[in-house]
């Protein structure tokens, strides 16, 4: 019973300025996932063209960037089966009026450019995000008491 699928999962400015950090975290925490890694940061400008590189050329990269180096981020590693495609259902679409109600995007926000919070959008996309804001011994390795009670 090894259950250690990793999604990197970051509330942006917005989502931190508008004090939405325990909500979220409490989110995920009730579904029963594992918080392994959290730190609050200003983002560099490097280090957000290089989290968003596949999205460099297109006409919001600079907005985008701008917005995510505007202020401090909540940067996390939450871990658990299927943690990837479970966290993006949590999350909602990238359009947060598209975004059904009971999802994040869907409960907190409007408008695209400040759609509050990222989560890996694959198993592969997370191990790259995960490596680029965090040093590996960042990452917890720790057995939550609850696990029996969440995992058969
Ligand atoms: P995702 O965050 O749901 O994975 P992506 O398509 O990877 O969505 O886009 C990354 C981020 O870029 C979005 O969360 C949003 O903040 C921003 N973005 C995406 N499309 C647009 C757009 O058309 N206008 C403005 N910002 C956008």
């Amino acid at each position: 019973m090894e259950h250690s699928e990793r999604s990197f999962i970051m509330i942006k400015p917005d989502g931190v300025q508008r004090q939405l950090i325990g909500e979220i975290v409490s989110r995920f925490e009730r579904r029963g996932y594992k918080l392994v890694a959290a730190k609050m940061m200003t983002p560099s400008v490097q280090l957000a063209k290089q989290h968003y590189a596949e999205h460099d050329g297109k006409p919001f990269f600079e907005s985008l960037v701008n917005f995510l180096t505007s202020g401090p981020v909540f940067a996390m590693v939450w871990e658990g089966k299927d943690i990837v495609a479970t966290g993006r259902k949590m999350i909602g679409k990238t359009k947060p009026l598209e975004s059904d109600p009971g999802t994040i995007r869907g409960d907190f926000g409007i408008d695209v450019g400040r759609n509050i919070i990222h989560g890996s959008d694959s198993v592969d996309s997370a191990n790259r995000e995960i490596k680029l804001w965090f040093h590996a011994e960042d990452l917890n390795s720790w057995k939550p008491v609850t696990q029996g009670w969440i995992y058969e």
